[in-house]
């Protein structure tokens, strides 16, 4: 373990050192990608036996409908929140490292159950190994949406350097686009650092002879031929077409080769904003995926949940047995990425498809009340399905 992290600390002392120009931008590309390749090792040593829960994440059983991780120095409010939301306990203390291990909790929110978890405080050098920093990491990584959780006193350092221990593992943000659209905010004008990230929209495809091309619909400012072929070098890969669709860079191409990426809507609770002024409150309430709240008063914890069911982006099925009314009371609860007819019948019953003949389907999916449609079917938020066997 030391040795990686020495060879970490070697490199980033190189690129420290390395001036960024078009002549080093090659040579920058490849240490960025022999870091990420030691940062992928540190997760999850290459296995030969012995010290293997190294990369291992805290084992708690997951359950419910989707996984919601708190995460955060130690002393934000984290065990607060959790209490406050979810009834659970999770001790709370005015001093560091209280929680040593991973208190789930769950709510039940619209129908759908949500599992909170409450992560130990992270601490500054987790990605290099540092506490339990890596466990947590591993643990972020099983969720669906994160929650950064910020003292309202000091949220701008501790959310550069929280980011930056993610990031350094493999977890980047996903813009929630419908977000911005309804709210017509735009993200770079308002924030210094863009939070929320998409998958790069660049294609990498290797083959079996032909050298590196790099092809691009836009002007690339970062990534010329050279940079390419260094990082694609240090992945030995020496045949393959890459293609950008926007101005990538070197990180985002790296993102794309590890293919280990994990894109993940990610909420800022700044907490304890009992404590600020209400100028201060109103600056960070204009800033894109946050949510000022004070778990220890119970301020705006609704504006938390509504917020992080707008980023679960679910979708609730009701079920309607024949000849009986839909049962509303219990949806059943489906990804925004798999809704299909046949992801819903799967997660009714494993044997369910064998029987499928069709499904009826009233809601804003279907095109007549009620529609009758086949597997492939996707379904929307709130739609009411009943599934016809066949006989
Ligand atoms: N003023 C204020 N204090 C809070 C608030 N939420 C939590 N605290 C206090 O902050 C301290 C640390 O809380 P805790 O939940 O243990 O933080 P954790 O280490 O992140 O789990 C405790 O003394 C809490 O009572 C809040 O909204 N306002
Ligand atoms: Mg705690």
């Amino acid at each position: 373990m030391s040795t990686i992290m020495q060879k970490i600390k070697e490199i980033e002392d190189e690129m420290a050192r390395t001036q960024k120009n078009k002549a080093t931008a090659h040579h920058l590309g490849l240490l960025k990608a022999k870091l990420a390749k030691l940062r992928r090792d540190l997760l999850a040593p290459p296995t030969k036996g012995g010290g293997a829960a190294a990369g291992e994440g805290f084992d708690v059983t997951k359950s419910g409908d989707s996984r919601v991780g708190l995460v955060g120095f130690p002393s934000v409010g984290k065990s607060t929140l959790l209490n406050k939301l979810t009834g659970t306990f999770s001790e709370v203390a005015s001093y560091e490292f209280t929680t040593l291990t991973c208190i789930p909790g769950v709510i039940t929110y619209r129908g759908a159950k949500i599992q909170l978890l409450d992560l130990p405080g992270i601490i500054e050098g987790a990605k290099d190994g540092k506490g339990r920093g890596r466990q947590v990491i591993s643990t972020a990584r099983t969720c669906n949406c994160i929650i950064i959780v910020l003292d309202a006193i000091k949220p701008i350092t501790h959310k550069r350097l929280i980011e930056k221990e993610l990031e350094g593992f493999g977890i980047r943000y996903i813009i929630i686009t419908h977000f911005f659209i309804s709210s017509g905010r735009n993200t770079d004008g308002l924030m210094r650092y863009r939070l929320n990230k998409e998958p790069p929209n660049l294609t990498f495809r290797k083959k079996d002879k032909g050298g590196i091309n790099l092809t691009s619909t836009v002007t690339a400012t970062h990534l010329d031929l050279d940079t390419v072929k260094a990082i694609c070098s240090e992945y030995r890969m020496h045949n393959a077409d890459i293609t950008l669709r926007y101005d990538a860079t070197a990180d985002d191409l790296i993102d794309v080769i590890e293919g280990s990426r994990i894109y993940m809507p990610c909420i800022y609770a700044v907490n304890k904003i009992d404590q600020i002024t209400l100028e201060e409150l109103e600056i960070l309430d204009k800033l894109p995926h946050y949510c000022p709240i004070s778990a220890h008063l119970e301020w705006n914890l609704d504006g938390l949940l509504d917020k992080i069911w707008e980023y679960l982006d679910l979708t609730r099925i009701y079920t309607k047995p024949k000849a009986m009314n839909p049962d509303y009371d219990d949806p059943v609860i489906l990804s925004s990425k798999k809704r299909t007819v046949e992801d819903f019948c799967i997660r009714i019953h494993k044997d369910m498809l064998k029987q499928f003949k069709y499904a009826l389907v009233w809601g804003s999916s279907a095109k007549h009340k009620p529609q009758r449609v086949g597997r492939e079917h996707e379904l929307e938020d709130e739609d009411v399905v009943q599934i016809v066997k066949k006989i």
